[in-house]
């Protein structure tokens, strides 16, 4: 049985992958003197072409704010008629982020959606339920299109209503699912409700999870509940959405699609492109996209290149874990906090269930690290003692982990709000 979509370009050599993508990136720094806002923004670089990979670090950054500014066509580099479809990244305030796709490029990204869905074991006899959001949203349809081009049958049916979810689940035996991390977890807790063991009563053998942060302690904690393998899926409305690097079966890192994206890491305070290993903000640069490329974007996630080979053969290099993106970080008193750390130490608990909450409050001048976590059902025993000893033992590993002490709340498993979309966790109530 093959495990690749396409060998040529999975496989490639290394040397030959540079050459594609300095002729990629070439022309993609052509085309983008199309669009209003590079023919501006490249006035006065004098390059008439890149001679080698390095030379992009002479091109400026792209931000989320310029894409703002350029709403809504100022991005744009074919005429409209060519455009068959726009997305547009989620829920933010002022101007959404518009992306705009030629049928070239809806082709280009159904593609590297196979290419994800089938290097994770999915094949046409599958029957994959897409639990993720249609419309704007860029989840819902990537997966999609991938899955036709594969051949499985699709379930189309979108996020919410755990109950219809589970009654697909069973009834037309779902071999594979695409869902939020966060989701599966809630999920999991009503196919137990309605008397179903996930892993005799349901079919499933694969899970695409991503979208959103989470640990890999999370990742192996849907494993487990459900009896599948879940592979991390990372990608983001800028760049298409998923599709941008994915886990092959050996889970150790996502490998991103170097014949699409160029990747570099750069100090976000210095903006200096770092070495690979070295963690980092993540930039990206389209090689393929014709309605709307875009140069060096700032993705603000924080990660490292694995440059290592990797088991599978592929020689697309590798993203680690997403780490946090650099605007999430927490300042309590001084000391920086990302929330993937109180997660970690958190999911290493056996007694602590699958939802938390970090509430940041200003007391007294003082900033106030309050955390409420969920028991988990199974190991509670219901005495005051077994509570008192839990929260003194989730107290002290999180001074440990973090070097600031938080107030811990243990809140009933499944009572903490959840929405239906990506989860928050971090309310910072300093400012109110
Ligand atoms: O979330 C695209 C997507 C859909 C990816 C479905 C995977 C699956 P946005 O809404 O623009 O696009 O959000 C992108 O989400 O910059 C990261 O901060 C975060 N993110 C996405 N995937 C992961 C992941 C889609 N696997 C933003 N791990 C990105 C951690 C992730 N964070």
């Amino acid at each position: 049985m093959n495990d690749f979509w396409e060998k040529e370009i999975e496989f490639i050599n290394i040397n030959d992958k540079k050459r594609l993508q300095l002729e990629r990136l070439n022309q993609t720094f052509e085309r983008a003197k199309e669009a209003n806002f590079y023919k501006k923004r490249f006035a006065n670089i004098k390059k008439e072409g890149l001679k080698s990979l390095d030379d992009i670090k002479d091109l400026p950054f792209t931000t989320k704010q310029d894409l703002r500014d350029g709403f809504p066509y100022e991005f744009l580099t074919v005429p409209l008629s060519d455009v068959v479809r726009l997305q547009s990244s989620s829920g933010t305030t002022g101007n959404p982020v518009v992306i705009f796709h030629t049928q070239g490029d809806i082709d280009r990204w159904a593609n590297l959606m196979a290419r994800c869905m089938y290097m994770a074991g999915m094949r046409k006899s599958d029957i994959f339920q897409n639990i993720m959001g249609y419309g704007l949203f860029t989840g819902g349809f990537g997966f999609h299109y991938g899955a036709e081009k594969i051949g499985a049958m699709v379930i189309p049916i979108g996020t919410g209503n755990s109950q219809r979810q589970v009654w697909f689940l069973e009834k037309f035996k779902t071999s594979v699912m695409h869902i939020l991390p966060s989701y599966a977890l809630r999920l999991h807790a009503h196919i137990l409700e309605e008397g179903l063991d996930p892993k005799k009563d349901l079919s499933l053998k694969i899970g695409f999870i991503g979208a959103e942060p989470h640990t890999d302690e999370i990742r192996r904690k849907i494993e487990d509940l459900y009896g599948i393998k879940a592979f991390n899926s990372y990608g983001l409305s800028e760049m298409n959405g998923p599709g941008v690097a994915f886990e092959c079966q050996y889970q150790d890192g996502t490998h991103v699609w170097e014949d699409s994206f160029y990747p570099e890491i750069i100090n976000p305070d210095t903006l200096e492109v770092l070495p690979d290993g070295e963690v980092g903000e993540l930039v990206l640069t389209t090689l393929t996209r014709e309605a709307m490329p875009v140069i060096r974007y700032r993705t603000r996630d924080l990660t490292r290149i694995i440059s290592e080979p990797c088991k599978c053969g592929r020689t697309h290099r590798r993203l680690d874990r997403i780490k946090a993106r650099s605007d999430d970080m927490i300042i309590i008193n001084g000391v920086n906090i990302f929330p993937m750390q109180i997660e970690e130490t958190l999911m290493r608990i056996k007694e602590i269930g699958h939802n938390y909450r970090i509430d940041i409050e200003k007391d007294n001048y003082m900033d106030k690290l309050h955390i409420s976590v969920e028991i988990n059902k199974e190991s509670f025993t219901g005495s005051i003692a077994q509570l008192e000893s839990i929260k003194k033992n989730v107290g002290e590993r999180l001074k440990n982990e973090l070097g600031v002490s938080s107030i811990i709340k243990l809140v009933e498993s499944g009572t903490l709000p959840q929405n239906e979309g990506k989860i928050k966790r971090v309310f910072d109530n300093r400012d109110k």
